[in-house]
């Protein structure tokens, strides 16, 4: 067991110096997300929801921790067996690392010391244990201890001196040389139960396949433009920064999303049209994607010609809802594409971008089963009424969202009757979600409400159920309440 936290503890102290990615447990636990198929994947995110990383790191604890409890009892006259599950959670870890295409060679240090204390500390134990007094071992368990106490707690301060605060915190004020539209007081319909029409940048939904969040500071951050391109381009945050800069409103979703799901939310982006970026490195003919990389090794691929159709509006975004960019969601830059799902176009801490071929390369979620192509699907929710209310006069509200096309109208049915027309927010932009309430009548009891929203196109939303794989889930929202 002491031996297992020595190990860590030296790994993590390393990890410190090397890159937080380096850190065998975490590293590992990287491993895992990457290795996981698809369907544990999507009922780890169902289950735990956002918690689904704590419950990683919690499992792999305890599987560890009985592997250690295993290795001593197995170890109790000669250390042999002992050292060989330590040298098999080694390489574990050296793999892990080694699988990071974020992280150089030197990273393989953080795993390697964890291998050679684990080792180390077991041995010193194993002989303390064996032939010496009861009160010398003693010592030597406490020496062993404190060494892998203050080796965490020193790994842990100086990986958290590298992170991004103080350098966002430098960033100063980012001013819009054209700001978006003021929001009007009727955008949404929160007295009546749906979100704001902004969603505050700490309430705003969150995915990420890393389980650290990403650090880079702006000074050290730089964007490259490459691949099929007349010329390549380097940008510096600071060339960015200075370019006239524009604000959208944009709702981002996650395909990830089921029919009534959280993963929605929508904010001020501040940026660089991305188009007119692309346009100055001069897109070649026949560059069909735009394979954009963070570094943490996430990747998405995005058509070339949504990012520029005229009017699109995709950005390289470095402020959200008047601040810097939060940390968490991809300080100093991300892309956002309006319309389509974040997995092929809204990738964070972003440093790469590779206009290529489809056949050329496969980005993250593509490996794992999703589609090439991922258009954000007409949907809507119910947000109220929760739980029972009084009976008579029932106001239903929500939200309907059709990025980039527009909603034209939202329908709600209660207990299978007719569909009742809803009155709909003011529409902000055609990228932003649209909120809706309807008075319904309800006696006293047991009821179901149900919604459908049809875009400009004329497209109703289909009642046909699909899974959110491969490329986003469809089916009509249904709540139950109850009315007294
Ligand atoms: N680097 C990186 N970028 C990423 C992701 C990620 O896991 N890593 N997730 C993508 C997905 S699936 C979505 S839906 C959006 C979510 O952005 P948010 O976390 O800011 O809401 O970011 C995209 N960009
Ligand atoms: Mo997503």
């Amino acid at each position: 067991m002491l031996s297992l936290a020595a190990a860590l503890a030296a790994g993590h102290l390393v990890a410190a110096f090397v890159g937080a990615g380096a850190s065998p447990y975490l590293a590992v636990g990287n491993a895992a997300i990457d290795l996981t198929p698809t369907w544990l994947k999507d009922f780890a995110v169902s289950s735990f929801g956002t918690n689904d990383k704590p419950v990683l790191l919690g499992g792999m604890a305890v599987v560890m921790v009985l592997l250690a409890i295993l290795a001593g009892l197995i170890s109790r006259s000669r250390p042999l067996p002992g050292q060989i599950v330590i040298v098999v959670f080694g390489a574990v870890g050296i793999a892990a690392v080694y699988g990071r295409s974020d992280l150089g060679q030197l990273a393989l240090a953080a795993p390697a010391a964890s291998l050679l204390a684990g080792v180390f500390a077991f041995r010193l134990l194993h002989r303390a244990a064996l032939s010496q007094g009861v009160s010398a071992s003693r010592r030597q368990f406490l020496v062993v201890a404190v060494a892998a106490g203050v080796a965490g707690v020193v790994g842990q301060w100086v990986g958290s001196r590298k992170d991004a605060t103080g350098s966002r915190a430098a960033v100063g004020p980012l001013t819009p040389a054209r700001p978006a539209p003021p929001v009007p007081a009727d955008a949404d319909f929160a007295k009546l139960g749906t979100p704001t029409f902004i969603t505050p940048n700490s309430d705003f939904y969150r995915i990420d396949t890393a389980l650290v969040v990403p650090q880079v500071p702006a000074e050290d951050w730089s964007l490259r433009i490459h691949g099929m391109v007349d010329r390549e381009l380097t940008f510096s945050y600071d060339d960015i920064r200075n370019r006239p800069l524009v604000e959208r409103i944009v709702t981002l979703c996650c395909v990830s999303n089921p029919v009534g799901g959280p993963y929605i939310s929508t904010a001020r982006f501040l940026g660089v049209d991305l188009a007119e970026l692309l346009g100055e490195a001069g897109v070649q003919q026949g560059a069909e994607q735009l394979y954009s990389t963070s570094t943490d090794g996430f990747t998405a691929g995005t058509p070339v010609s949504t990012i520029m159709e005229p009017g699109r509006g995709a950005m390289l975004a470095i402020g959200m809802n008047g601040e810097p960019l939060p940390i968490e969601h991809g300080f100093p830059a991300r892309l956002l594409v309006p319309g389509l799902y974040g997995y092929v176009s809204a990738t964070k801490w972003v440093t790469e971008l590779e206009l290529t071929t489809w056949d050329a390369k496969q980005s993250y979620w593509l490996e794992r089963g999703w589609s090439e192509q991922g258009p954000i699907k007409t949907e809507s929710r119910i947000d109220a009424p929760t739980g029972s209310v009084a009976a008579g006069k029932v106001r239903v509200a929500g939200i309907a969202w059709a990025q980039h096309t527009g909603i034209d109208k939202v329908e709600v049915q209660v207990d299978g009757g007719p569909w009742q027309r809803a009155v709909l927010s003011t529409e902000v932009t055609t990228d932003a979600w649209r909120m809706w309430w309807a008075e319904v009548d309800a006696t006293p009891g047991h009821h179901t409400a149900t919604v459908r929203a049809t875009d400009r196109t004329g497209y109703t939303q289909t009642d046909q159920i699909a899974d959110v794989v491969p490329d986003g889930a469809t089916g009509w929202h249904t709540i139950t309440f109850s009315t007294r």
